[in-house]
């Protein structure tokens, strides 16, 4: 062979090589990628109820709720200690509840050793007591945001939303539930023993590094944080045991980056009562709920004496083109928590025929619509900046926001201080789960949202609100915006660059 014939040969065969191990490299991460403990789980854990917070009233009535944010340390393995964050325990936080038409006020003291803030997601209330990056609270001070409840019962919940290192703080366990309930709500034959048959249920997906946590990214996967199980309360490999015909999961999704797609093991159906911002009209039947990170659901299940079911998280194959989809989570499947029924179950009422009452606009008062374009790099081309405010909206007017997720990667969007109503997903009368009130909607890839709010709170040409992806590894890169609520042909003020409120 000539010296040319066998340098080409060489490299030739160099090529093919390369080409093997990039094409291996690529199976192994796909495969690699995938997650599952379907089938693999124990359920050696008696699920944790988070206590409901203790509380004051005021001479003026206003209800005040204490709440600590600290570091602490938590068995989630007996024996094994993991370096944890959380409100007033060493994970997560306690449930708080409040009436409508109560003024509540929320004395928020920081003993992290880092500035934080605690935002009331889903709550409509003024921006400066919103919680959002204006709001720091330093480390050792309190901070003692009160508002008036002014929305139907639902379920919301807090978690901090520093700027650039939300995912952390969340990952860390600073979340908890927020729930309002109202007089409508509290007359409605619902399952409401609060820990019996009315259960929160956070679901989070976590990875252990021995006793720490492992917050690490996966190779390829652009939307954040995906872990290899899931915990609910901060439990992992839960169960409930559970002694009324029907029980109500309070579904939160508290994950930082991760769909879920919930039903149960047995295909059963279950009604769907409440959405993000509260109750549905009347309940809707289905098998299946898909949630991403921030989103709420209100779910009823019927149990049958001495009978078992696990809610299950399936794969998910409508959102993404099959290479986007492993690597954001929707090929993975998890059994969540377990639900067993003792061998006497009390009598549980029918679900009520009808519900609540929708108060977000129908799109037919709009005096403008607005557009968000969604991409990685941030919304409408703008990488989220402190200073700066993108959008004015009039006091007491409805819009119309048209949101584009304009690449492959999937996104949500999430609103502050508002409820709209989904109009159209790409088009179409959004799905039954779409069409209550909602804060936080899932936008996959290439698809459009349409959706209604109206704007009646206080006006602040100063402070603004945030909207943003809710994924958190896109929040904290800058896939957000402000807006400010102002008078009738009033303007945006100057946005203060924030200092950390340090009063005591
Ligand atoms: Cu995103």
């Amino acid at each position: 062979m000539s010296r040319l014939k066998r340098l080409l040969v060489l490299l030739t065969t160099i090529a093919l090589l390369i080409g093997l191990a990039l094409g291996g490299g690529a199976l192994w991460l796909y495969s690699d990628a995938k997650v599952s403990t379907v089938g693999s789980t124990g359920f050696s854990n008696e699920l944790a109820v988070p206590p409901l917070a203790g509380s004051t009233v005021r001479s003026d009535g206003t209800r005040v709720f204490d709440l600590t944010m600290r570091a602490g340390e938590k068995e989630f393995t007996t024996g094994r200690k993991t370096p944890t964050w959380g409100f007033d325990g060493d994970y997560l936080g306690p449930t708080l509840r409040a009436e409508r038409g109560e003024k509540v006020q929320v004395r928020i003291r920081n003993a992290l050793g880092e500035e934080s803030t605690v935002h009331w997601h889903g709550m409509h209330l003024p921006a400066r007591m919103d919680g959002g990056p204006h709001q720091m609270v330093a480390p050792g001070a309190t901070w003692a945001p009160s508002w008036t409840v002014d929305q139907p019962a639902a379920t919301l919940w807090y978690h901090p939303h520093p700027h650039g290192r939300t995912e952390k703080h969340v990952q860390r366990g600073l979340a908890g539930m927020f729930l309002l309930h109202d007089e409508r709500s509290d007359r409605l034959a619902l399952p409401k023993k609060y820990g019996v048959d009315d259960l929160p249920v956070i679901v989070q997906d976590v990875k252990f590094d021995g006793a720490k946590f492992d917050h690490g990214h996966k190779t390829l996967s652009d939307t954040g944080f995906l872990g290899n199980r899931t915990m609910v309360n901060g439990t992992l490999d839960p169960y409930k045991e559970v002694g009324d015909e029907l029980v109500r999961l309070r579904l939160l999704n508290a994950s930082t980056a991760r769909v879920y797609d919930f039903g149960f093991s047995d295909g059963r159906e279950f009604a769907l009562i409440g959405t993000d911002g509260g109750l549905l009209e009347a309940p809707t039947r289905t098998d299946r709920i898909r949630m991403s990170p921030g989103e709420r659901a209100e779910i009823v299940v019927r149990m049958k004496p001495g009978g078992k079911t696990t809610l299950r998280s399936f794969p998910d194959g409508s959102y993404g083109d099959f290479w986007s989809r492993r690597f954001s989570g929707g090929d993975d499947s998890f059994d969540v928590l377990e639900l067993r029924a003792r061998k006497t179950l009390r009598t549980s009422p029918e679900l009520p025929a009808e519900l609540g009452e929708l108060e977000v606009p129908d799109g037919s008062d709009s005096v403008r619509g607005r557009f968000f374009g969604l991409r990685t790099s941030g919304i409408n081309g703008r990488e989220m900046r402190m200073g700066r405010i993108d959008e004015t909206i009039t006091r007491g007017t409805a819009e119309t926001w048209t949101v584009r997720n304009e690449h492959s990667t999937p996104h949500n969007f999430h609103v502050h201080d508002v409820q709209f109503r989904v109009l159209e997903v790409d088009g179409e009368k959004p799905p039954a789960e779409l069409r209550g009130a909602k804060d936080t909607v899932f936008v996959p890839g290439n698809t459009t949202v349409k959706l209604a709010m109206r704007f009646d709170g206080q006006a602040d040409p100063d402070v603004p609100y945030m909207y943003h992806c809710h994924l958190l590894y896109h929040e904290d890169l800058g896939m957000m915006g402000q807006f400010v609520v102002v008078e009738k042909g009033g303007k945006a003020g100057k946005v203060r660059t924030p200092h950390a409120h340090t009063g005591q």
